[in-house]
C-alpha cells in the first residue's frame, strides 16, 4: 500500500504543472479574437428589450435579434445612419417617418452585420466609448442600448 502511495504523489506535481500552463494559454486567447468580431444578443419580449454583450470598434459586429413576444417589433438605431448595415434571416427593412427600422415577426430571428470604427474626440484625440441607443418604431417605449467599447487608446494613447 506505501508503494502505491508513492507513486501516487509522483504523478500528481506534473499534473498539476500541466493545469497552470493551460489555464495562463486561456486567458490569452479570447481577447486576440475579440479584435476582430464582436456579438450582441438582443431578445425582444412584449414589453422592452434585454442586451447581452458589446462590440468593440473597427470588429465585425453581429446583433441576433429574437422576437420571443407575441407581435412584431422593430429595431431602429443612429447605427443603421452611421453605417452600412446589413440583414441576415427574418428581418424586414422599413423606413417610418425618413428613420430606417428592421422589423421581426413574432417568433422570428435576424441577425444585423456591420462594423463601426473607433469615435475619436477631435480635441484630445483620445478613442472614446460609443454607446447606440435602440427603438422600437411600433412601440416607442421600448428602447435599449448596446456599446462599442474602446479597449485601446484611453491610457497613454495605443
Ligand atoms: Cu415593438
Amino acid at each position: 500500500m506505501r508503494r502505491s502511495d508513492h507513486t501516487f504523489r509522483g504523478l500528481l506535481i506534473p499534473l498539476a504543472l500541466g493545469v497552470v500552463s493551460l489555464a495562463g494559454m486561456g486567458v490569452s486567447m479570447p481577447s486576440t479574437a475579440q479584435a476582430d468580431e464582436g456579438k450582441i444578443e438582443v431578445t425582444i419580449k412584449d414589453d422592452g428589450y434585454q442586451v447581452k454583450g458589446h462590440t468593440t470598434p473597427g470588429a465585425v459586429t453581429k446583433i441576433f435579434l429574437r422576437n420571443e413576444g407575441t407581435m412584431t417589433h422593430g429595431f431602429s438605431s443612429r447605427i443603421l445612419k452611421d453605417v452600412p448595415v446589413r440583414a441576415e434571416g427574418d428581418a424586414k427593412e422599413v423606413i417610418g417617418r425618413g428613420v430606417k427600422s428592421f422589423h421581426v415577426d413574432a417568433g422570428k430571428v435576424a441577425t444585423l452585420i456591420f462594423s463601426k470604427a473607433s469615435k475619436v474626440d477631435p480635441a484630445t484625440g483620445i478613442s472614446e466609448t460609443q454607446q447606440y441607443g435602440f427603438w422600437c418604431d411600433i412601440h416607442p417605449h421600448m428602447r435599449g442600448e448596446f456599446l462599442i467599447i474602446e479597449t485601446k487608446g484611453e491610457v497613454g494613447g495605443g
